[in-house]
């Protein structure tokens, strides 16, 4: 698949509309497109990384601060004190569909051990 074909670099880049709840530099957060909660967000670094399988100790700071973001997401959308979910599917068998690396954040529900 070329770069230009990934959809999410297509939304990072500005390219594909989404409801977008946060961007900076590195990453976006948007709602998902599906959701399965009452609070689903998609994040990903803009930069194109395949999986969480592409990830390098130099991408390792990106995603640090991207979980950090899905920390304080988790807040301003008031989820934190209840629980939520943070999940990133990877490859085949973890039901990967998207392929550039993405995390869902999933909430405002009592999640059930399948949603995600
Ligand atoms: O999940 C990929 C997720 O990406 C899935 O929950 C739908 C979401 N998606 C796909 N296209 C869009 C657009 N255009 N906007 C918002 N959300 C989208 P996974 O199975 O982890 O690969």
């Amino acid at each position: 698949m070329q770069i230009s074909d990934c959809i999410f670099c297509q939304i990072a880049q500005g390219k594909i509309p989404s409801e977008t709840v946060y961007e900076d530099d590195g990453l976006i957060a948007f709602k998902d497109i599906n959701p399965l909660a009452p609070v689903h967000l998609v994040v990903i670094p803009k930069i194109h990384l395949r999986s969480l399988n592409d990830v390098t100790p130099e991408n390792e700071p990106l995603i640090g601060h991207l979980l950090g973001v899905i920390r304080r997401l988790a807040e301003e959308l008031g989820v934190a004190e209840s629980g939520y979910r943070v999940v990133t599917n990877t490859g085949t068998d973890g039901g990967q569909v998207v392929g550039h690396l993405h995390f869902h954040l999933l909430g405002g529900q009592a999640l059930n051990a399948r949603i995600g």
